[in-house]
């Protein structure tokens, strides 16, 4: 009796086990956001992150050294890597093979292991079982003990144990698996962005060779970077004039490892780019902080010494110590604290203290064996403090005599008459003629018009007191009320959209890209909350040759669709190529009224891919942009639309 007790018992537990894993996997499927972030093309990317993530951790053990994805002409991905394989034994407290609780258990990945510098952070870290949930069909490989073994799973579920298929020497996981039709809105995967995740990791890592393989095209390449972050700056410096070599300080203390890489550029912007265990850190952390203070302190050390600055002399600022710096941070901890609005700043306040200590040792010994960079360096810096100071003496001036006036809007500004900024929208639009057109035919409640007469200034070529000299900028900068740079408050954006509205053709395109120039630089929460728009205006227009039918098109397909359905001979074609060619009630029709408009948002969600994208379209190099163009072509064509 007692034993059947007993039986029953383990059975019930047993059972229980199951149903809990089950459950687990079941509330993903339910949930999937909350584990991956979203369902969209970023959740999609995601789950091949993750896994590559655990091959990462892999390498960073110092037990793999290769990195293999591949998307299949079927839009599967594989990732396989040449480590221990994930190990086959039976998992104590389940009773099943290791590699089955991984995959089929939350969070067991993290269980394995322990100690070492493991990717985890943000959305990473959730574990391959997520994977394996959102998935229609998931194969995992391990060779390992002298075998190939195998095991496939169903959204989730194994539809086998654990098999050992053949003799095999090699080591290693392989993991392929078809994402779920029944969960993402998106399936297809964008070659782009796994390239631009895959090479960041090589660079960071330098050790590790990583190869995408594009089987849709034919498309093969290897990252491998020996130069590690050192050449992610050179690669990020790629169209920017160097001032100095690239400097590179790499150690570790009380268990941090800290790699710094930077090199000063003619620009007049900086780019630094932080990472924490392999995770991009945006909103900055305690690693970033470490190395501002002491690059600002070396920095003025030296600016005094060299006789740079003088005994009255101010400090020199952080952000003059930076103009036209590039540089990448990345530190390793053990326990990365993640904090911050998308979990993405760095939170170990052991790390500012050892990053400060790095950076003051390396770039004093630098400055003393390298005089002649140093003091190019130091002139840079403190003309950008002279450049500061005019420039806000003239902001000082504006300010007096905006309060002066009463009038701080600009005169060309035709404003609506709504004041709630959520309702309000700006349209900036090129030359005064479609200007015209825009302040007759828009809905003057809520659509204000400043039209932009001539070239905008480029921003990447000048500093900040001259981009507050340019008269088109400080109408702009007015109008949204917000400022820029570091005065910029997005609280007192005067409308939650900024259309940015152009002709259709190269001026046009270049107008917009260096307005797209100036709010990435200088007013980037703008762009980041998702207030800045492009405008689509209508490239052709299908006059009926009788009667008045009249239809617009917005691309050269659409056209060619409509003209092969209704009769070729019965139309004629007029191409846009500027606003002006339409009347206020055309453009309002076509391109403003929000009933039938469509705008494009501009978003920068990879401000990496953006920032190198705006240098290199935007530099004075000429290879490099061409070179860009020919690579890129259809991001060019998404940021240029
Ligand atoms: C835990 C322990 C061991 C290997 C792994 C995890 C492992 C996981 C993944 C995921 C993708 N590739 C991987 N490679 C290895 C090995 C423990 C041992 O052999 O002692």
């Amino acid at each position: 009796m007692a034993g059947n007790e007993n039986k029953k018992i383990n059975g019930a537990d047993y059972d229980a086990g199951q149903i809990q894993i089950l459950e687990g996997l079941e509330g993903v499927r339910r949930r999937p956001g909350m584990y991956i972030g979203s369902t969209g093309a970023r959740g999609l990317h995601h789950l091949v992150f993750e896994i590559v993530d655990n091959s990462v951790d892999e390498a960073l053990a110092g037990f793999c050294d290769e990195i293999t994805v591949i998307i299949t002409p079927e839009n599967a991905v594989t990732v396989s890597d040449n480590g221990r394989g994930i190990p086959v034994g039976i998992h104590e407290k389940t009773g099943k093979a290791a590699v089955e609780a991984a995959l089929t258990m939350l969070h067991a990945g993290g269980k394995f292991g322990g100690g070492g510098y493991k990717v985890s952070g943000g959305l990473h870290g959730v574990g391959m079982s997520v994977v394996n949930a959102l998935s229609s069909a998931l194969k995992v490989e391990v060779r390992r003990e002298g075998f190939l073994w195998r095991q496939e799973y169903e959204r989730g579920k194994p539809l086998y144990d654990l098999k050992k298929v053949a003799p095999d020497e090699a080591t290693g996981t392989t993991i392929t698996f078809s994402p779920d039709p029944q969960v993402f809105e998106e399936l297809v995967f964008s070659r782009d962005i796994l390239a631009a995740r895959l090479r960041e990791l090589a660079f960071l890592n330098k050790n590790i060779k990583i190869r995408l393989t594009d089987q849709r095209d034919e498309f093969d390449t290897l990252y491998h970077y020996s130069g590690g972050i050192a050449d992610f700056v050179k690669f990020l410096n790629n169209a920017k004039e160097p001032l100095a070599p690239v400097i590179f300080f790499g150690k570790e203390k009380d268990g941090v490892q800290v790699e710094i890489a930077m090199q000063y550029t003619d620009a007049y912007v900086e780019s630094i780019f932080s990472y924490a265990n392999n995770i991009n850190t945006q909103e900055g952390g305690t690693h970033e902080a470490g190395f501002k203070t002491a690059l600002t302190r070396v920095v003025n050390d030296y600016a005094r010494r060299l006789n740079f600055l003088k005994e009255g002399n101010a400090n020199l600022s952080g952000e003059d110590a930076r103009e036209g710096l590039t540089a990448v941070i990345s530190v390793k901890v053990e326990e990365p604290q993640f904090e911050g609005q998308t979990k993405t700043k760095l939170g170990n306040t052991e790390v500012r203290g050892i990053v400060d200590g790095i950076v003051s040792e390396g770039l004093g010994t630098f400055c003393e064996e390298n005089p002649s960079h140093t003091r190019h360096i130091l002139d840079k810096a403190v003309q950008s403090a002279r450049a500061r100071e005019a420039a806000r003496k003239a902001r000082e001036l504006t300010r007096r005599q905006s309060a002066l006036e009463r009038t701080a809007l600009p005169g060309k500004l035709a404003d609506c008459s709504m004041k709630d900024p959520a309702l309000s929208e700006l349209y900036l639009v090129e030359g005064d003629s479609a200007g015209g057109s825009a302040k007759q035919g828009r809905d003057r409640r809520t659509q204000a018009i400043l039209p932009l007469r001539g070239k905008i200034l480029n921003v990447e070529k000048a500093r900040l007191d001259k981009i507050l000299g340019n008269e088109e900028i400080r109408a702009m900068i007015t109008a949204m009320g917000t400022g820029i740079a570091d005065e910029f408050d997005i609280q007192k954006a005067r409308y939650h959209k900024l259309i940015i509205m152009t002709d259709a053709d190269v001026d046009g395109s270049h107008i917009r890209t260096l307005l797209l120039t100036f709010f990435f630089r200088y007013m980037r929460p703008l762009v980041e909350a998702g207030y800045v728009y492009i405008a689509q205006p209508p490239l052709f227009k299908a006059k009926a040759v009788k009667g008045k039918d009249e239809y617009y098109c917005y691309k050269e397909e659409e056209l060619e669709e409509y003209l092969a359905k209704n009769g070729r001979e019965k139309y004629n074609v007029q191409r846009y190529k500027g606003l002006g060619e339409m009347n206020p009630e055309q453009l309002w029709e076509t391109t403003m009224n929000p009933e039938n408009r469509t705008i494009l948002q501009v978003s920068l969600n990879d401000v990496m891919a953006a920032e190198d994208a705006f240098t290199v379209l935007m530099g004075d190099k000429v290879e490099p942009r061409r070179e860009f163009i020919q690579s890129n072509a259809k991001y060019v064509r998404n940021l240029d639309i």
